[in-house]
């Protein structure tokens, strides 16, 4: 894995931040070449009295052990998934463990993340985590951070940005995790035809974008099967339970596969096909691909009701957590990090793709 450069900027930046003591980590952490600019700073505000740079230099969160300040910019409260990752980073950046964390719930509106993320940049917070709601429209904010000096770590999805932009990111592999669905549909249709609807996540979501991709290249070796339509239910319940509704009246009788790419989505497709007397799962008519493995839907899909679910670990701030504590002591940390899935069947489906659920994995499960 790459270890980034910027530890050893971050290093000479620490020594160049407590001589010219430009305040705070986050300005710590700029890399060198943004040391001189706040040299720059000090010498335009008329040469600041020595005391002054000895001062900001002991608010240095790093060198005085003070509590670290870590904004993050959270997608929403849409589904069961993002209520355990929210949970996790709430306790992994408590107060005992030496942190204040500004977390803002953005539900799910893009203009209210870039102004989330752009007040933690006001607010000089030491860093700053974003969960990007879409994967396009971030280069200008971090731009902005990065004037700032505050490092910026991309969690959960992915962005379209240059690397250069932002100093570390965490998540899953959202495409394999569309591979793995298509490749299990594979092994248990044996060569039987599918007619297979997709219920997508929100629009412009890498790991809606991911998932697609991951299984439409396994649904192209496959001549026998036809994907008879896709619509997003923006990873919500009702989102899914309308998309379902829908693709009932359109589709009644014809189709036997249907993806859901996140459990409440599952949860509202489930509710449909009840009201409209489908029957689905290892007993039914229907197969249903899950995504994200949380409790209920490894529930549902230990009680056969979902035949297959692709976890999506949502517990990633320990790993997030990690890389600021490297960053903070000037140490070189992981680029990227990547926080590992498996998948799920219900019992009685053997896979070498999944593992088959029991009571005792599911009472082990962390969310
Ligand atoms: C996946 C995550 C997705 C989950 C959904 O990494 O971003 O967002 O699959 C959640 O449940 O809404
Ligand atoms: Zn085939």
């Amino acid at each position: 894995m790459l270890r980034k450069k910027l530890a050893v900027l971050l290093a000479t930046a620490m020594v160049a931040a407590s001589i010219v003591g430009c305040g705070g980590a986050d300005q710590a952490a700029a890399p060198a070449e943004e040391a001189p600019a706040a040299a720059d700073d000090a010498a335009a505000d008329d040469a600041a009295p020595a005391e002054d740079a000895a001062d900001d230099a002991a608010e240095a969160p790093a060198a005085s052990g003070d509590v670290i300040t870590v904004g993050y910019a959270q997608v929403g409260h849409e589904s069961d998934w993002r209520t355990a990752n929210t949970q996790n980073y709430q306790d992994v950046f408590s107060a005992e463990n030496g942190y204040e964390l500004s977390l803002i719930d953005c539900d799910n509106d893009n203009a209210v993340q870039l102004e989330a993320v752009r007040n933690f940049i006001t607010q000089q917070l030491d860093y700053i985590v974003i969960a990007p709601i879409e994967t396009a429209g971030w280069d200008t904010v971090l731009q902005e951070a990065q004037d700032a000096g505050i490092p910026v770590i991309i969690a959960d999805r992915e962005i379209d940005a240059d690397a250069s932009l932002y100093d570390a990111w965490v998540g899953t592999n959202t495409k394999n995790e569309g591979v793995t669905a298509g490749n299990w549909l594979a092994e248990y249709l044996d060569g039987k035809e599918a007619n297979i609807l997709i219920i997508e996540g929100s629009v412009g979501a890498s790991a809606a974008l991911g998932r697609s991709e991951g299984f439409d290249e396994v649904a192209a070796q496959h001549s026998e099967w036809k994907i008879l339509d896709h619509q997003s239910g923006d990873f919500t319940q009702d989102g899914g339970q309308e998309v379902m509704e829908s693709f009932i009246k359109s589709y009644e009788g014809q189709f036997n596969v249907v993806v859901c790419h996140n459990d409440n989505e599952a949860y509202g497709a489930m509710d449909a096909m009840d009201a409209a007397g489908i029957t689905y799962g290892v007993d039914g008519d229907v197969i249903i691909i899950s995504f994200d493995a949380t409790h209920d839907g490894l529930q549902y899909t230990l009680d056969g009701k979902i035949n297959c679910n692709v976890e999506c670990n949502p517990i990633q701030a320990a790993v997030v957590a990690e890389v600021i504590q490297k960053m903070q002591n000037g140490e070189s940390f992981e680029a990227t990090t990547l926080v590992n899935d498996e998948a799920f069947v219900a019992p009685g489906i053997e896979s070498q793709y999944a593992t088959t659920m029991t009571e005792e994995i599911l009472a082990g499960r962390a969310y």
